[in-house]
């Protein structure tokens, strides 16, 4: 069997997985560990012989984000990590929109996903042949992509942005384009919340992050009530009214910077569950509430069919 079960918890792979266990031993069972530490040992052995690196997403669990991710982070940073390393083989710890943007920074090297069928629902509410209808319909204007698309839509885009930078990147397009609406997709609440910010005119799609627009603003009304003391982190894909209700807005790396640079004594990330997980093996002092809406593409990824 190649599934990585064949692997026993040996005294060596108790040796071996040491310092991650400690990392990770508040968020993981020993019982859950014991067959985790033996594939993690091996997937680590099995990047050296190979050359290879493991990027994994911020919403991966913590035996993957913290026992094999050699590169962790948001989509972007990633590819850009990947496409620093030597090594020629990168497996993508995510979905498939990040693989490929992972292969178009390193077109050279092999990309890997452990499962093709770990998709987004937000990268598949659009198409190129869409993108290409929406130009025909608003010709001249230009198109900024959020950087959680497919290849194939960001080829007919302009200029990719991320939740961070959208604001700025809608404003320049503006400026260099000379006109005065841009069309930004295909996250509808990430356009609505850049169109608060800025006097462009924005022009939207109806993409939608199955996680994030479950958030409501009842939801945050409730955990401050419950923990008044929390600050609330919420991430731009989720509805403006969840934006309005929360303390800071920002992309899984501005949640994880704002955690790890303050240190406040309680916190809610609204956004993916294994979020929290990740930032609080790292962040010690401060404790998680933790509402929990998985993704279920993410969760496709497992440290066996890493293996
Ligand atoms: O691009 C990413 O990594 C995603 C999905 C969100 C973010 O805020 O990092």
């Amino acid at each position: 069997m190649a599934d990585g079960t064949q692997f026993a918890f040996t005294p060596e792979v108790e040796r071996a997985t040491h310092t991650l266990w400690n990392k990770v031993k508040k968020h993981v069972t020993p019982m859950e560990w014991r067959l985790q530490a033996p594939l993690i040992a091996e997937i680590n052995r099995l990047k050296r012989e190979k050359n290879a690196v493991i990027l994994a997403h911020n919403y991966m669990t913590p035996e993957i984000f913290h026992g094999v991710g050699d590169y962790v982070g948001d989509s972007l940073g990633l590819a850009k990590e990947a496409a620093r390393s030597d090594a020629q083989v990168i497996v993508q710890a995510g979905v498939h929109f990040m693989a490929e943007t992972s292969k178009i920074l390193s077109p050279e090297k092999k990309v890997l996903i452990p499962d093709p069928l770990a998709g987004c629902s937000l990268a598949s509410s659009i198409t190129g042949a869409d993108v290409r209808l929406i130009k025909q319909r608003y010709p001249g204007l230009p198109v900024v992509t959020y950087v959680n698309t497919t290849a194939d839509v960001k080829a007919e885009t302009d200029i990719c942005c991320t939740s961070a930078n959208a604001v700025q990147v809608v404003e320049q397009a503006a400026r260099e384009w000379g006109v005065d609406r841009v069309i930004l997709i295909p996250d509808e609440f990430l356009a609505r919340n850049v169109a608060r910010q800025t006097n462009i005119g924005i022009i939207a799609w109806k993409g939608r992050c199955e996680v994030h627009e479950r958030f409501t603003a009842d939801d945050i009304r409730e955990m401050r009530e419950a923990y008044p003391e929390a600050q609330v982190l919420a991430h731009p894909e989720c509805p403006a009214e969840v934006l309005e209700a929360a303390d800071f807005a920002g992309s899984t790396a501005a949640m994880s910077d704002f955690v790890l640079s303050r240190k406040p004594k309680q916190v809610v990330l609204i956004t993916e569950c294994s979020m929290a997980d990740n930032v609080a093996c790292d962040a010690p002092e401060t404790e998680f509430v933790r509402p929990c809406n998985l993704c279920p593409y993410k969760k496709k990824i497992t440290l066996q069919n890493i293996y």
